[in-house]
């Protein structure tokens, strides 16, 4: 490995919001997407060798130890990046960064991802979907309703990029969300770093 470290995703799951915050955070890795079916890499490892867990995202570093939480991944990309996509430790604002991912890693990705099951009985996929819908809520609410265009009131920051992601998967899984959290989508989407980010993303994982 000859950058700081490896990144395993995959374009559509909770690791591209990794894959964003590096590319944004000019970051130099190395990257391989996943196929979480099968568990392989693009290269054909199986990726339990990699990850235990099983799971994306991973981080591997050169002394081979891994990260596989999003809320350590986002933090530690968005510390060693250029792009403030974290708060200062030991700052407020750094607690309210971690409440903030929490909040997404510990509820609203949960909540979608159970969706992702085939074999949700029909009851089933509707009590989830509107858990799903009930997290999607709690999340315009940290927005002021929508009157936030991101988690700290401010700027862009990795749990804005992980909470973009999960969002994105609302109309594959068929949670409505309500106007104000579709708007916070639609700006994250505009901003130019992201645009560019997922531009850099698709030729990274084709
Ligand atoms: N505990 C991890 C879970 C991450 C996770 O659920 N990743 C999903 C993709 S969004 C995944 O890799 N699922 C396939 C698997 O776990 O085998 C975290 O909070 O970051």
């Amino acid at each position: 490995m000859t950058t700081p470290f490896k990144l395993y995703y995959t374009p559509t799951s909770c690791g591209a919001a990794n894959f964003l915050a590096a590319t944004i955070g000019d970051l130099a890795f190395d990257s391989e997407t996943v196929d979480l079916r099968t568990h392989k890499t693009k290269s054909g490892t199986d990726y339990y060798t990699i990850n235990p867990k099983g799971n994306v995202p991973t981080i591997v570093f050169p002394d081979g130890s891994i990260l596989n939480e999003n809320v350590a991944t986002l933090t530690y990309l968005a510390d060693k990046g250029n792009a403030g996509l974290a708060p200062k430790e030991g700052s407020q604002e750094r607690y309210a960064y971690l409440n903030d991912v929490g909040f997404v890693a510990s509820e609203l990705h949960p909540a979608y991802g159970a969706l992702f099951n085939p074999n949700l009985t029909p009851e089933l996929r509707e009590a989830a979907t509107n858990n799903a819908r009930r997290r999607v809520d709690k999340l315009v609410g940290l927005l002021d309703g929508g009157k936030k265009p991101f988690l700290n009131g401010k700027s862009l920051s990795a749990a804005d990029l992980y909470a973009f992601i999960v969002l994105g998967w609302s109309k594959s899984l068929g949670v409505n969300i309500p106007p104000a959290a579709q708007a916070y989508v639609d700006g994250i989407s505009k901003l130019d770093k992201v645009t560019k980010a997922k531009a850099a993303m698709a030729s990274a994982s084709a």
